[in-house]
């Protein structure tokens, strides 16, 4: 057994360091974020036995039906970071409103997650995940809505957690980005992918890969058109990329850090803003994919320099190689956004 391993809580407490006058809270969240995510891992990992399976009866802000592992995976977060006396406000995608901590428990920050990603996979086995983001309460703030507004550019940091044939917490901050795997015999996440970058694409091991919901090609845009199309049937002796997709964000992405590649979520004729949750998850996935190396984009601009209007705002997102995100963004200046490929 490995007796010398990093921890994510002795990782965070190393971080730390560098900043001196750091009070401690980032760290406390952290491991309240790690107590959340360790708790939905068991609960996915014995889902079908304690009968969490299905559907729990109610719908989400969005008006989506809620699983029974969504609530709880909410109810997780949500009590962990409540009792973590380091958080002011949360927004969660299962939350129609903004949750504010009781008075005496409030905190410097602001969290924003989606508790269970990847919802319509959780039933068949399919790989899910968490994804969250954390900012600090801007000074000047003087109500709550300001607070959780912000643009990820901002950010203090922003992680997911992978429900796979492993857990794994991939937590990004300024440092850059770490990748740490659950040991159920222990309970501990253990660093086991320091520094994760992305490869270069060519570069030796870097795949090329589009990963994207065919289904609704009818709905697309000219720019994501194209853009598909010359994957398929690149010009002379180049190969075409190849495609997969997962249906959970957070697998897809994962998949696009490790191996290359590229992740879109259009705009579609029927969702002209796409489906991706530009505070809870389209963000904080820009933010991971672009320290680790990659590139973010809504098409016209990195997702992190949106600013975002409501809480459960949706905006075309595209993730990966930064060669590619450029060549998509060329072709919404040929093509702009709006201009749909079939009538
Ligand atoms: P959810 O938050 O309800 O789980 O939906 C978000 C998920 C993403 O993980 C994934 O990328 C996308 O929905 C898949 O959508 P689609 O089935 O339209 O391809
Ligand atoms: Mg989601």
């Amino acid at each position: 057994m490995e007796t010398d391993c990093v921890t994510v809580t002795s990782y965070v407490l190393e971080q730390r360091k560098k900043y001196p006058g750091a009070t401690g809270d980032l760290t406390i969240l952290l491991n309240a974020l790690s107590t959340a995510i360790k708790a939905c891992a068991a609960a996915v990992r014995k889902a079908g036995i304690a009968k969490l399976f299905g559907l729990a009866g109610s719908s989400n802000s969005t008006g989506d039906d809620q699983k029974k592992l969504d609530v709880l995976a909410n109810e997780l977060f949500i009590n962990m970071l409540k009792s973590s006396y380091t958080v002011k406000v949360m927004a969660s995608e299962e939350n129609e409103n903004l949750v504010e901590v009781e008075i005496p428990k409030q905190g410097k920050y602001v969290v924003c997650f989606d508790p269970l990603d990847g919802s319509s996979n959780i039933d068949c086995l399919v790989t899910i995940g968490s994804i969250f983001a954390v900012w600090k309460k801007p000074d000047h703030a003087t109500d709550l809505m300001e607070c959780v507004l912000q643009t990820g550019e901002h950010l203090r940091c922003a992680g997911y957690a992978v429900y796979g044939s492993a857990c794994m917490l991939v937590l990004a901050t300024r440092e850059g980005v770490n990748g740490f795997t659950l040991d159920p015999s222990i309970g501990e996440f253990i660093l086991t992918s320091p520094n994760m970058r992305m490869p270069e694409m060519g570069a030796k091991g870097s795949q090329k890969i589009y990963s994207i919901n065919e289904g609704y090609a009818k709905y697309w845009d000219k720019a994501t058109t194209e853009y598909v199309h010359s994957k398929k049937f690149p010009e002379g002796k180049e190969k075409p990329f190849g495609n997969r997709y997962v249906g959970s964000m957070v697998a897809d992405v994962h998949r696009t850090i490790l191996y290359g590649g590229v992740f879109l979520y259009p705009a579609t004729k029927d969702a002209p803003d796409g489906k991706i949750r530009l505070l809870y998850e389209s963000i904080p996935m820009a933010y991971i994919v672009e320290k680790a190396g990659g590139a973010s984009s809504d098409g016209q601009q990195s997702i992190l320099k949106l600013q975002p209007k409501e809480i459960h705002g949706r905006s075309p997102i595209f993730l990966g190689y930064k060669g590619e995100i450029e060549k998509i963004e060329k072709l919404y200046q040929q093509y702009p956004a709006g201009t749909w490929a079939h009538d």
